[in-house]
């Protein structure tokens, strides 16, 4: 299975959000974000967990920048968190934002380590939640100001651009089920998150074309495109299910950021929740801006089949008509998801089939497992098999994917280090890196020593 090779020059990164490692919520300057809010409300985030601490890389930057660089890792995507840069949203820029992330980005560099960098994963600054959020145009252009903030200062240096992370996750999952900030549950707003998270997309790159001058810089957006399959695929209804996931998750996003208009089938769907005259004449054209990399997180499958009529308020598809998900067989990790190597395959082969002329990048892809540190040669030893196998099973099926035609240039394992996950608090480790969370010790996991192998020598190790 493994020892194959990945094409030179072929990136080997790692990926972090700003709320989830930094701490320092309310150091030099940062302003409150929607997460700071959602996590200190009751009942939101696993045992009251916050973000106010994390990982503390706040102050750990250099030590951090040494671990990427021992990893043998080429790239580190970050985030970029907007409240740090302008904390009221608008206005007032805090040059102590600026001055941290040309620190980090300034640190790369000097390792070698090539910065990607994600301008928004999720953190929006709470006084623009109070406006509106993403529910309001307002909240497009002001994302449009913050990057050309960021572009003007880090333009010189950054070598990927990527506007969004995961926008059906903060339309749906935000605006629509409630489970992530600000915890709304409202289908229509749900919709209009969406197009103001695409209009954002393509108004920030516009900006940031403007103002970045490192000759080779690229630009990118990341979505959690799902792997539906169809539970019967001889069954009509089964596939119609398939084709509404797809319409929600997937071309609600890529159709109007890679080709410029909304399917017509999701508008169809979704007309009793609204009329989408919130997407102004101009908006597409503004959306469909010119990029170079389809970034892709890749964690699980999902099947679907025809089921009981049921209303979607307060659910993360909004309008979708008797859809019922189907269990996955396991194996599943920590977070309940199926570990379907085949499915980072098959999303690869499809994504490239719909958008032939993109270069791909996984911009995540990895397992949150219950690791336990031991004690062993007098050192901490974390022997995560299972974290192993996991990342070995997705890299010879990328590899596959390569070998099949798809411009796939890049992987970043999710995660660098343990951190915040979101709702579910410190509870979910997705590092390759342990982290104690009361000392803040960093511990190589077996699956960072094994990545290690496969980024300093292009081949997967046995
Ligand atoms: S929750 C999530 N994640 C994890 C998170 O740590 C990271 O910041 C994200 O980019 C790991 O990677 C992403 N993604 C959401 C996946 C969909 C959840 C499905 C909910 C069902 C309604």
């Amino acid at each position: 299975m493994s020892g194959l090779e990945f094409p030179a020059g072929f990136t080997f990164g790692a990926a972090t959000a700003a709320y989830q490692i930094e701490g320092a919520a309310t150091e030099d300057g940062r302003g409150p974000s929607i997460w700071d809010t959602f996590s200190q409300t009751p009942g939101k985030v696993e045992n009251g967990d916050t973000g106010d601490v994390a990982i503390d890389f706040y102050h750990r930057v250099e030590e951090d920048l040494d671990l990427i660089k021992s990893l043998g890792l080429s790239a580190y995507r970050l985030s970029i968190a907007w409240p740090r840069i302008i904390p009221a949203g608008l206005g007032e820029v805090n040059e102590a934002g600026l001055a941290f992330y040309e620190k980090v980005v300034d640190g790369l560099l000097v390792r070698g380590i090539e910065p990607v960098v994600t301008l928004y994963h999720w953190d929006l600054p709470q006084p623009l939640e109070d406006r509106g959020g993403w529910t309001v145009r307002e909240t497009s252009y002001a994302f449009a100001e913050y990057a050309r903030v960021v572009g003007e200062r880090l333009g010189d240096r950054v070598a990927v651009w990527t506007t969004l992370n995961e926008p059906w996750c903060s339309a749906y999952l935000g605006y629509g089920s409630g489970d992530h900030a600000p915890g709304r549950r409202s289908e229509a707003a749900s919709l209009q998150a969406v197009h103001h998270l695409n209009l954002a997309h393509g108004l920030a790159l516009i900006e940031l074309r403007k103002v970045v001058t490192r000759p080779d810089a690229r630009y990118s957006v990341t979505n959690n495109l799902a792997m539906a399959y169809a539970a019967d695929p001889a069954n009509p209804e089964d596939v119609d299910a398939k084709r509404q996931i797809e319409a929600l998750q997937n071309r609600a996003f890529t159709d109007p950021q890679l080709r410029g208009f909304y399917p017509q089938d999701l508008l169809t769907d979704t007309k009793h929740i609204t009329d989408w005259s919130f997407v102004h004449d101009g908006d597409l054209e503004l959306i469909n801006q010119p990029i170079d990399i389809v970034g892709i997180n890749y964690y699980c499958t999902g099947t679907v089949r025809r089921g009981p009529e049921h209303s979607t308020e307060g659910t993360a598809y909004p309008g979708a008509t008797r859809v019922e998900s189907v269990e996955q067989p396991g194996p599943h990790t920590d977070m309940g998801w199926n570990i379907a190597p085949q499915g980072l395959y098959d999303l690869l082969v499809a994504t490239h089939e719909a958008y032939p002329e993109y270069e791909i990048m996984v911009t995540e892809n990895g397992a949150a497992y219950g690791d336990q540190p031991v004690e062993e040669d007098g050192g901490k030893r974390v022997h995560d098999t299972e974290r192993v196998d996991f990342l070995l099973r997705h890299f010879v099926a990328a590899h596959r994917a390569i070998e099949a035609g798809v411009p796939l240039t890049g992987y970043f394992v999710w995660s660098l280090m343990d951190n915040f996950e979101w709702a579910f608090g410190y509870t979910k480790r997705f590092g390759i890196v342990y982290v104690d969370y009361e000392t803040q010790e960093r511990t190589k996991k077996d699956s960072a020593l094994w990545y290690t192998k496969l980024a300093e020598t292009g081949v997967i190790p046995e």
